[in-house]
């Protein structure tokens, strides 16, 4: 698979038969996480190659896409949502092949969810209100009797999406969709680990009939490479990013200087807290899940779990055993990040926590003992100022506390500098919504995870993140309201 560029419409050429374009910096390989080969190699953009990607949405912004409506655009999402689900198999297979992920993950999450992000936006266009107001002119004004506001959104223009290498598309396309619902040139540059899905997305783009430089990708790393030229390009109107706080934080400094507007979903600690009243087996369950789906590489999956008294001792023994019992999971995404997941455990151990399950390399006996595996850990017993309850790891492991009131459930939930997500289990509904608006985070889940709407607001607060997105959210961070005012 030829992962190269796509700008204006074009495929460039790279790499292995005509050297690196314009300024690039040559290409890195792509390792299978799986069993640590290469499986490919990824072009780094240079400073020319964002600026020719920026200028080509700048152009297609001047084109026929500027003024195509509603209805031209939701068709174009759709035909996009065709194509993808035309060669599901292709990107099933490179999605996993990118990630490590199991293919069923890939197969029943990521890819579904890409067509999904697609078709609600298409969807979702039509139930936009556009909003007009009445008014009486003042007696202080001239003129008499009464005049007309409308209100309507405009496009920001180019917008810079910059995505991780959790779910890949999934996240690209939460971005790219809205962007372009909201008729938005965009130039996308996914994650240097995980370059395929994005690729094979400029192809079916590139198949759907949409004016060229509407979509554009370029692909490379992040600081000193092609993200850092495209969020801080001049010529950029918006940057939407997904992935860690700290590289946000970089971002928006970059934005700054062009008052760039940014829309940031950033990294978790997130807690679960389970009563004592709760579905104990339905709890055991879900944390099972939300600890350990890809392997905790999702920014929604659990790594703090807070148990009530009496029932912490049984919660903690059989959350061990199903967790020491799991099988098929996928690899780390890569040597470092699987050597700073074993940092973690190694300072848990470090620390006298008690290692309930896990806590090393597994070993298979085959191909994946060169790959970046670690084993599902479950922690305990260490304090909530220690670094394993306060940092996101972003492997599979949670530490397990107990806790003896709802007001300490609560605080300890609170007492981090994270606020993406939440899981509170109990039976109790009255409980249920005097703990979840207290809770500091910007999704709570009541005796589920992970269930989502694409209508509803998703983002973090305090350091997870700035801006809502998901359904008229994106809609909104994604246009400029004007308005036009009109005396009768
Ligand atoms: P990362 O921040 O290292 O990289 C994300 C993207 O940003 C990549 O494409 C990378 O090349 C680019 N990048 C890095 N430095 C940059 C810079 N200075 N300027 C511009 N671009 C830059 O994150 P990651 O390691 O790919 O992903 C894991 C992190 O993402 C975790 O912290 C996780 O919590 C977070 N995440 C958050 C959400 C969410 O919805 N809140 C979703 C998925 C992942
Ligand atoms: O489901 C989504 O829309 C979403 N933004 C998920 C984020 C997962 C983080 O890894």
């Amino acid at each position: 698979m030829n992962r190269a560029h796509y700008i204006g419409g074009t495929f460039l050429p790279h790499g292995d038969d005509t050297g690196p374009h314009g300024d690039d910096t040559g290409t890195r390989p792509l390792i299978n996480p799986v069993d640590g080969t290469i499986r490919g190699k990824v072009p780094e953009a240079g400073r020319e190659t964002v600026d020719a990607a920026v200028a080509a949405a700048r152009t297609a912004l001047g084109g026929p896409w500027g003024s195509t409506s509603a209805e031209d655009r939701a068709a174009a999402l759709r035909r996009i949502a065709d194509g993808i689900q035309a060669r599901f198999d292709e990107f099933v297979e490179a999605e996993s092949g990118d990630t490590g992920k199991p293919r069923e993950l890939a197969a029943t999450i990521d890819i579904p969810r890409v067509i999904g992000n697609f078709r609600a936006y298409a969807d979702l266009l039509y139930g936009r209100p556009e909003h007009a107001y009445a008014t009486a002119i003042p007696g202080w004004s001239t003129g008499t009797g009464q005049a007309l506001n409308y209100t309507v959104r405009r496009p920001l223009g180019v917008v810079a999406v910059v995505s991780p290498w959790n779910l890949p598309l999934l996240l690209l396309t939460w971005k790219v969709a809205p962007a372009l619902a909201a008729g938005n040139t965009v130039v996308a540059k996914p994650s240097e680990e995980t370059p395929s899905t994005a690729t094979l997305l400029a192809e079916v783009i590139g198949q759907a009939d949409l004016p060229p430089g509407v979509f554009n990708l370029v692909h490379g790393s992040g600081v000193g490479g092609a993200g850092e030229h495209l969020t801080t390009h001049h010529d950029v109107d918006a940057v939407a990013f997904t992935g860690a706080s700290a590289t946000g934080a970089a971002i928006m400094r970059g934005a700054a200087d062009h008052i760039t507007p940014v829309s940031f979903e950033l990294g978790g600690k997130n807690a679960a807290l389970v009563f004592a009243d709760a579905d104990i087996e339905a709890a055991l369950e879900g944390t099972l899940r939300s600890a350990f789906t890809h392997s905790g590489q999702v920014c929604l999956c659990t790594e703090r779990v807070y148990v009530e008294r009496p029932v912490f001792e049984e919660f903690v023994a059989a959350l061990g055993e199903r967790a020491r019992s799991l099988t098929g999971y996928g690899p780390m995404i890569s040597a470092a990040h699987r050597d700073k997941v074993l940092s973690y455990y190694r300072l848990a151990a470090d620390e006298g926590a008690k290692v309930i399950a896990g806590g090393g390399v597994p070993h298979f006996e085959d191909a994946r003992d060169q790959g970046f595996y670690v084993e599902p850990t479950v922690l305990a017993g260490l304090p909530q100022s220690s670094r394993i309850v306060q940092e996101e790891i972003f492997g599979p492991v949670c530490h397990v506390a107990p806790f003896g009131t709802e007001d300490e459930a609560v605080r300890l939930a609170n007492d981090s500098r994270y606020g993406l997500a939440a899981t509170v289990w109990t039976t109790d509904l009255s409980r249920a919504h005097r703990v979840a608006p207290r809770i500091e985070a910007g999704v709570v889940w009541v005796n589920c995870w992970n269930l989502r709407d694409l209508r509803t607001p998703f983002g973090g607060i305090k350091n997870s993140g700035i801006g809502r997105e998901g359904g008229a959210y994106s809609l909104d961070f994604f246009s400029e309201p004007v308005n036009v005012c009109i005396q009768i």
